[in-house]
């Protein structure tokens, strides 16, 4: 059997096909489409049209559609594919983002004609021709009015998941209404990146799941039902215009006549898509408690699965496999690792052996906010020196790396939820065993990197294997699902030095009051 999970992300489009017969299980095909190199016509900068002070961030959403079928046309073209045998297809995509489909748009969807490309047909519907997505941070204000119809941030975040956040898809709807109300009451029906992609397959309304339904401020955790109070304080008629809530491992639906017909693709079942972060949880192998997965990017993430919310996460999400995902972000990642290497004119290399000597228990700390962070929540950006300055190349190396694991693993006590037994690294730094070694000594617990490319389009696929079996009556376990797919390889183990732990132990209680003191100041140096 094949399965294929697509992954419409930020900036790219990919699709995964896995191949499961008896023992084999294997990736068998993978492509990748670029929004700002294949799709050029839509003008996109990384995915996004943002704004001169970069506060509003969109994406067409006819680009997600268009991309969508020319990746169809793509694996069917696949010589390496025998497209008839796939099963099942599942997505990930981006969370966040709403799509605004007008009162057409569902005639438009059911008569789409497979003699021409979805894009010139899926043109006219749409009520809003750009969708915000989780880069745009400009509803500040709708954010604030949200909670204080909720009762307060911490009531929004008991019933949803999270205070309401910028980029989250409810104050983003109340903006829209605020500002367009004409046009929000041309909008008959928001779907999430995820759901309007799975609806363009399946050729009906498809559910949100409760992992990126999640990530709205509109769903009440708990109960996986929109929260009427939720929805009172975003906008009015709000219900009526959401689709319908489904289990994550719900059949949508079987591929529809446009796809069938156009690129003679089997009658496969649709299965519910959901958000990026959901995905990854399934495309890591993280479907138990008390292991931490650690993604270092762009900006770094830390997650878990969890059976009950976790009480001090950021952001807590479902899971698709039912249980619920805690999560935090720092924005603080990669491009702060870079800086400091630039700024010290060092190349991988140098870094490495700087952060291979033993740590100092001499009281020199950096607080690494390059940029305002997201966690713990910094206004001012700058980084914070205490106990040396800016010339001391290798305190300013270590500092940086050494504090931005102390964040990641401080923090991640309220995302893990119990103790933590072991860390999957995954993302670009994650090759960097230097800075692995740093983790596992901060961390005090074995870390394994894992070397899948697209988690959540990995994680997308399986999904797409687990519903259907489910719906063919043959459930499999998840640790079933993803065995032979995102099992750490022992090779890729870093172990902890006890002797670095216990330093590390301490200066972990240092940066944490550290921390607390300096989040709402301005940097001194
Ligand atoms: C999560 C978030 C991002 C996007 C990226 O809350 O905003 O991780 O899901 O695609």
């Amino acid at each position: 059997m094949l399965y294929l999970g697509l992954d419409a992300g930020t900036q790219s489009l990919t699709a995964l096909v896995i191949e499961i017969r008896g023992e084999v299980r294997r990736v068998v095909f993978s492509h990748t489409l670029n929004y700002d190199r294949d799709l050029p016509e839509y003008g996109t900068a990384a995915g996004v049209h943002a704004d001169a002070g970069g506060q509003v961030v969109t994406a067409p959403p006819l680009m997600w559609a268009d991309a969508l079928d020319r990746m169809m046309g793509v694996i069917a073209a696949a010589a390496e594919l025998e497209v008839e045998r796939i099963r099942a297809i599942a997505g990930s995509a981006q969370q966040h983002g709403g799509v605004y489909l007008n009162h057409r748009a569902r005639e438009t969807l059911d008569t789409l004609d497979p003699g021409t490309a979805l894009a010139p047909q899926a043109r006219m519907i749409f009520s809003r021709h750009e969708s915000p997505v989780w880069l745009d941070a400009s509803t500040t204000m709708q954010c604030r009015e949200i909670d204080a119809a909720m009762g307060g941030a911490s009531v929004t975040r008991a019933v949803t998941g999270s205070p309401a956040g910028e980029r989250f898809t409810g104050p983003q709807i109340r903006k829209f209404h605020q500002e367009q109300p004409i046009a929000y009451d041309a909008t008959g029906r928001i779907h999430v990146v995820s759901s309007f992609l799975a609806s363009l397959l399946a050729g009906k309304d498809a559910p949100i799941d409760p992992g990126d339904g999640s990530g709205m401020n509109l769903m009440d955790l708990r109960a996986n039902q929109w929260s009427a109070a939720a929805l009172d304080a975003t906008a009015p008629g709000l219900a009526a215009k959401l689709p319908a809530i489904g289990d994550s491992w719900d059949i949508a639906g079987t591929l529809a006549p446009y796809w069938q017909k156009r690129y003679a693709l089997p009658a496969a079942r649709v299965v519910t898509w959901s958000g990026d972060n959901p995905c990854s949880l399934v495309g890591t192998g993280v479907i138990r408690p008390g292991i931490a997965a650690v993604s270092l990017g762009t900006s770094d993430t830390v997650f878990a699965c969890t059976t009950a919310p976790g009480g001090g996460a950021p952001h807590v999400f479902r899971s698709p496999t039912g249980d619920f995902m805690s999560m935090a972000c720092f924005r603080n990642g990669s491009l702060a690792r870079e800086w400091v290497r630039f700024e010290h004119h060092l190349d991988w290399d140098a870094v490495a052996k700087l952060l291979e000597k033993q740590p100092g228990n001499d009281g020199y700390v950096m607080l690494p906010w390059l940029e305002a962070e997201t966690t713990p929540y910094v206004r001012h950006a700058g980084v914070r020196r205490f106990g040396f300055d800016r010339f001391d190349t290798p305190r300013n190396v270590r500092g940086l790396i050494e504090g931005q694991m102390m964040a990641i693993a401080n923090h991640s006590a309220g995302v893990v939820n119990e103790p933590i037994e072991k860390v999957i690294a995954t993302g670009g730094a994650a090759a960097n065993r230097a800075i692995l070694q740093v983790m596992a000594n901060v961390f005090g617990v074995d870390v394994y990197r894992l070397d899948v490319e697209n988690s959540a389009a990995l994680g997308a696929a399986l999904r797409a294997y687990h519903a259907d079996r489910l719906a063919a009556g043959e459930p499999v376990s998840w640790k079933t699902v993803v065995s032979g797919f995102t099992d750490p390889n022992p090779g890729y183990r870093v172990s902890p030095n006890p002797k670095h732990v216990a330093i590390y132990e301490e200066l972990r209680r240092e940066y944490a009051v550290l921390e607390r003191l300096h989040q709402d100041r301005h940097p001194i140096c």
